[in-house]
């Protein structure tokens, strides 16, 4: 048995449609469609340009050929809002638009943080899906919540639902319980209403409706099949890791996913302290980790210098000085768009540093930066969940990025293993696949098949860990 299932997969910087021929030893994608994805500010507002995303969706199918089933997974946290007879309330905003500055604050005034970890066990990000409802104008004319695969799935189908792996995300989900959390839904004035029934990974969501299926050329009777919408789950099922290796993984892309997969959530005041997050994964997992802010501060500097040459930068960056100027990468000032060479610079006059001299030595600082953010990210997994490491899956876009790999590996001073590229695209049709009746009983089986159809490359750590001792000094002060 072969099966041929599209993923769209909405990533923060690009989406794409990509087919996968799931079968017995066989696992292989094909991108037929990729596009541009990004914040749009129209006037004070920044906003996704969702009918651009739903266009691109249908010209990738339209590509796709015939298919046995789809699936969609996007970004996190952010939403549209429908009235009641199920049309779209305004364009959904970009969870970096600076109208929930603030707001976090203001909600831990009255819903005490060690409530909301408890109920969550959600890392605190300003840009939770619960801060941008209590930030959200049009609240009161809505009728239905929707996550951005959700969105997609629904204008696909008809049908009306919610995704659990994303729901998790959103600070208003019982991450114990697994279903919304009504209690803090009407703590902070969210209707619970609003709030539609949970669907699991592997669920049947509908077929095409008649007009999405004369559009792509789609047969009518083709399923969209729910998956692990959220890209990170998508992502974290294509680990290519052994059944019993002790692996951390960093998705890596816009953002940098650190942390590890395990079975119950921890919920203890170290893990609150730590900020990490308990989200769902496929098949009930946990999804125990961090954001890292990412290659976002790498794509933003691209974009500043106007230049596409990021293997050219690269190239230069390996041959620059190591250990040069460093920042926190999750210092906010690196979130919102803007110019990130200059963001540096205040950076480093804030920290007492000379202001890196060179393109070059901006890339190497970034890069080293963020090696430094994932090794503190990793030992504090460890210690908090009590789980020891031997090995970092590093999978995504990020993973092509050869002196970021190795970097990780001197950093945490583990063996690295890069690849797929395209994890969240494999995640998602393999969840489809076994919906469909393939022989993936659970994860591992999964991962398993990934692991025989891709090559990784794999990175052994080198140079002395007391020079990232002194690193990590320099940033966190000695901190954990
Ligand atoms: P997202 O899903 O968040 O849109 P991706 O997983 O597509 O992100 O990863 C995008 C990142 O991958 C880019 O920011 C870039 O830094 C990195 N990347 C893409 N292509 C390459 C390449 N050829 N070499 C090194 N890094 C790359
Ligand atoms: C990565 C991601 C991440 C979320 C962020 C909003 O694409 O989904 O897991 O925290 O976007």
């Amino acid at each position: 048995m072969s099966l041929r299932l599209a993923a769209v997969d909405l990533g923060a910087s690009s989406g794409r449609v990509m087919v996968g021929c799931v079968g017995v030893d066989r696992l292989e994608l094909t991108q037929v469609h990729r596009f541009w994805n990004g914040p749009v500010r129209l006037r004070d507002t920044l906003h996704w340009d969702i009918l651009g995303l739903y266009r691109e969706t249908l010209a990738g199918l339209g590509k796709a050929g015939r298919l046995d089933g789809l699936g969609i997974d996007s970004w996190a946290v952010d939403y549209g809002l429908l009235d009641g007879e199920g049309k779209l309330l305004g364009n959904p905003v970009h969870y970096r638009d600076a109208r929930t500055d603030g707001v976090m604050e203001r909600v831990l005034r009255t819903v005490p943080a060690d409530d909301l970890y408890a109920v969550t066990g959600l890392q605190q990000l300003p840009f939770n899906t619960i801060y941008q409802l209590v930030a959200e104008r049009s609240l009161d004319r809505a009728e239905t919540l929707l996550m951005i695969p959700d969105l997609l799935a629904y204008w696909l189908t008809g049908r009306l639902g919610a995704e659990a792996t994303n729901a998790s995300t959103t600070q208003l989900y019982d991450v114990r319980a697994r279903g919304w959390s009504e209690t803090l839904a009407r703590r902070v004035g969210v209707p619970a209403g609003l709030l539609p029934e949970i669907r699991e990974a592997g669920q049947m969501i509908g077929p095409l409706l008649p007009e999405v299926a004369e559009e792509t050329g789609l047969d009518p009777a083709t399923p969209v099949i729910a998956v692990g919408s959220h890209d990170t789950a998508s992502s974290v099922v294509a680990v290519p890791a052994g059944a019993r290796e002790r692996f951390a993984y960093i998705s890596s892309g816009t953002w940098s996913l650190v942390g590890l997969e395990l079975a119950e959530p921890v919920l203890t005041a170290e893990a609150q302290q730590a900020n990490f997050t308990n989200e769902g994964g496929v098949d009930g997992r946990i999804r125990f980790l961090r954001n890292v802010m990412g290659l976002w501060i790498l794509q933003e500097c691209l974009r500043v210098w106007d230049t596409a040459d990021l293997p050219g930068l690269l190239g230069e960056a390996a041959a620059a000085p190591a250990f040069g100027v460093l920042i926190d990468p999750d210092d906010p000032s690196f979130l919102a768009p803007g110019n990130m060479p200059r963001r540096i610079e205040y950076f480093c006059a804030k920290s007492g540093q000379e202001a890196p001299k060179t393109k070059a030595a901006v890339v190497r600082c970034v890069l080293e930066s963020l090696a430094l953010a994932y090794r503190r990210t990793l030992r504090l997994a460890q210690t908090v969940a009590d789980r020891e490491i031997e090995v970092v899956h590093v999978i995504g876009g990020g993973s092509q990025n050869e002196l970021l790999c190795q970097l990780t590996a001197d950093a945490a001073g583990l063996p690295v293993l890069a690849g797929p590229v395209e994890a969240s695209a494999l995640g998602n049709v393999l969840v489809q696949a076994r919906a469909l009746g393939a022989p993936l009983p659970d994860l591992t089986a999964m991962r398993a098949l990934v692991r025989a159809t891709h090559e990784l490359r794999r990175y052994e750590p080198q140079g002395k860990s007391a020079d990232w001792d002194a690193a990590e000094s320099r940033v966190f002060g000695g901190s954990r």
